[in-house]
């Protein structure tokens, strides 16, 4: 039997968190469900980066049981039939449009023109709040064509699509926590020897935010060893800065009071879970990063992408909601008063003491959040929901 097909396409806006999303569902549509996927990205330089075997000069390439197409303004004009990655397998059965971005002409033609149309989904942004439960599913007719898109929301509660979870993450993760050799062979891979059980170890992947070095501060004049890893990006500048250095890059490492700094290259995707499992406590940014930090199950703080019309910080409070509720309100306070003060880029020096010092609570409760969102894997979901719409257009053709 043929296996089911998916062609996913992906503008990328800036950052990582599009591609980011997109290549992890894409993976385990196909890895784990089997699933033909073609992922088509406009931008194979920031795909790159997640997955440096890319070689951004090819128009298509197979990597992880993936089929990377270059989604180019050429590649589906005049009509989709000359292109050699379509040619081979057409319409793909489930069509998952990113964030909106807008499917090329030539392919919405070919869709409509299928006796059985391909299920369309137009995959949204995570956000916790509650309007989002309402408007998960909804149907959106094509003004024109005889075609009918889905909105599928990703979310935190079972009014929604849930988030994406590896089959195999958290076995991995808890695997990884209870071997030092893989953990030794974490740090060394890091350039470091593994730090002791008294070092606090924080990982910090950011915007650029002033709030950066009042934190530093915070943990070069604290009792405790701090030893801080930098991905290299955005923020790192001002890492720099602190120390004097105008020229911050992967390998350098710096050090003032009790407060260490490593700047560490930018690893691909499967990579940067192992720096969330290694820390203690992680900040994360965007939308891909801030999943990982919960599934890591540690303490973590979450710089939200920024918005010109600042709806993100409804965003924020939606999610601290959620995440704070089960929270005694002082440890609440604390959460809520260093996410509020990273956010708004001051003042978050001032909430550090009270924030670690319920890094016991935080933990426990890190860890009862998983076990309260694990069990609602938006792949499947994602998959249960197609497979209903197929059903439906089948019925309908055989109806006629
Ligand atoms: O890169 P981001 O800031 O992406 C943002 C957000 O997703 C935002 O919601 C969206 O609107 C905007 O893009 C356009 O943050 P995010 O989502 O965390 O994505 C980062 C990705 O990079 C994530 O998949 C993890 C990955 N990553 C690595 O692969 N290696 C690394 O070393 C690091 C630090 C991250």
């Amino acid at each position: 039997m043929r296996s089911e097909s998916c062609d996913i396409f992906c503008n990328v806006i800036d950052n990582f968190g599009d591609i980011g999303v997109c290549w992890r569902l894409a993976r385990q549509l196909a890895n784990e469900h089997g699933l033909a996927v073609r992922l088509w990205v406009d931008d194979l330089n920031s795909f790159a980066k997640l997955c440096p075997e890319a070689d951004v000069g090819l128009e298509s390439q197979q990597l992880r049981g993936v089929k990377i197409c270059h989604w180019t303004a050429e590649a589906f004009h005049p009509l989709p039939q000359h292109l050699s990655c379509l040619r081979e397998r057409g319409v793909a059965d489930l069509v998952i449009e990113a964030f909106a971005c807008r499917l090329p002409q030539g392919y919405l033609e070919a869709m409509a023109a299928q006796e059985h149309k391909p299920v369309w989904i137009n995959l949204e942004y995570l956000s916790a709040e509650n309007w989002v439960g309402g408007c998960h599913k909804l149907p959106s007719p094509h003004p024109s064509l005889p075609l009918t898109k889905y909105f599928f929301f990703p979310g935190f509660t079972r009014q929604t699509g849930g988030l994406l979870l590896e089959r195999d993450l958290l076995a991995r993760r808890d695997v990884f926590q209870n071997d030092v050799e893989q953990q030794r062979a974490f740090w060394r891979s890091a350039g470091l020897e593994m730090p002791g059980a008294e070092t606090l170890k924080i990982s910090l992947f950011a915007y650029e935010n002033s709030a950066l070095h009042g934190l530093f501060d915070a943990w070069s004049g604290g009792t405790q060893p701090v030893l801080c890893l930098v991905p290299e990006g955005r923020i790192l500048p001002q890492a720099g800065q602190y120390f004097g250095d105008a020229a911050p890059c992967a390998g350098k490492a710096y050090s003032r009071g009790n407060l260490q700094v490593r700047v560490l290259p930018f690893v691909e995707q499967e990579r940067y879970d192992e720096l969330l499992w290694a820390c203690d406590v992680n900040f994360a940014r965007g939308e891909d990063s801030c999943v990982r930090a919960q599934w890591a199950a540690k303490p973590f703080i979450w710089q939200i992408y920024p918005q010109h019309d600042a709806v993100h910080w409804d965003k924020l409070q939606a999610f601290l909601n959620l995440y704070n509720a089960p929270l005694d309100a002082a440890v609440g306070q604390a959460v809520q008063g260093l996410w509020q003060a990273w956010n708004g880029e001051s003042g978050a020096g001032q909430w550090w003491p009270a924030f670690i010092a319920a890094r016991g609570e935080l933990e426990r409760h890190a860890q009862h959040w998983v076990r309260q969102l694990a069990g609602n894997n938006l792949a499947l979901n994602l998959l249960d929901f197609s497979r209903e719409i197929g059903r439906m257009h089948a019925f309908k053709i055989e109806g006629q």
